[in-house]
């Protein structure tokens, strides 16, 4: 029922409801037409051929939010924890020649970007944050995309408290967007759980939601009608725009 009173509410609620923990700002009007034409310029505006911009160390919140939906806290990830993600793989698989699955020091022997920049979540707060990790176009190469490939799909291993897990797409440009990572250390130190560990999604020159924490598998397809309500995204399936460029 709540699920359904959610989806039947407007677009511009659905827009400034990217955490499940309320804040004060999703019931103040200006903030939703604020919101609501920043998302309509967004075609506008530069898009993901732009870099976006990096900062210096000193720019750099040291205390970096936490939102979206809560860590997970089943059994697996308890036991990825527990042995800090030494049985956890990631799985590149869908539209490629050859898939993979990475354990975390593969990852880690892999070549390594560190870039400083802003995260914007779409609820109207930033943060500077340093990331590190494999851009998602070497992850990306190594799989060899097929001729019908033109998605980049994320699961992700939270859930909602209906059990749908969080998923989120980038097209095969913006995945392949030097500044697209695929982040295993925030400020200097591996992820915490909180933030999407072991393997989290960095893409600076789109809102938050785009930039998928926990990520388990990358699926390479060729359309969305597989995923879900057929968007892209969990937050899309409910009303968010999916280009969501900056
Ligand atoms: N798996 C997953 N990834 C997610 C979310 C989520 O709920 N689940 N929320 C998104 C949103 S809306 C934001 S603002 C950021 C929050 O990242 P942070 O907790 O590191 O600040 O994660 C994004 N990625
Ligand atoms: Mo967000």
């Amino acid at each position: 029922m709540k699920r359904r009173l959610f989806l039947a509410s407007t677009i511009s609620s659905a827009l400034a409801a990217c955490s499940p923990i309320g804040t004060a700002l999703n019931n103040n009007d200006a903030f939703h037409h604020l919101i609501g034409s920043a998302q309509g310029l967004n075609h506008l505006l530069i898009g993901t051929r732009g870099l976006a911009r990096e900062y210096p160390l000193s720019a750099i919140d040291r205390n970096f939010r936490v939102n979206g939906l809560p860590t997970p806290d089943d059994a697996t990830y308890e036991s990825y924890v527990a042995d800090r993600f030494a049985s956890y793989r990631l799985v590149v698989d869908g539209a490629v020649e050859r898939k993979h699955a990475y354990s975390l020091p593969a990852l880690r022997a892999m070549p390594q970007v560190t870039q400083i920049t802003r995260h914007d979540c779409v609820e109207g707060w930033s943060a500077i944050g340093e990331w590190s990790g494999v851009r998602l176009s070497d992850v990306l190469a190594a799989a060899h995309p097929r001729a019908d490939a033109r998605y980049v799909v994320f699961h992700c291993m939270d859930r909602d408290d209906q059990g749908t897990p969080y998923y989120e797409s980038l097209d095969l440009k913006e995945a392949y967007h030097p500044q697209t990572l695929l982040s295993l250390r925030l400020n200097g130190s591996d992820l915490d759980p909180d933030h999407g560990a072991p393997v989290r999604l960095r893409v600076p020159t789109q809102l938050g939601y785009k930039s998928a924490k926990w990520v388990k598998r990358i699926e390479v397809v060729g359309s969305f009608s597989n995923l879900y309500g057929g968007k892209g995204g969990y937050w899309e399936d409910q009303g968010y725009e999916w280009y969501a460029g900056i």
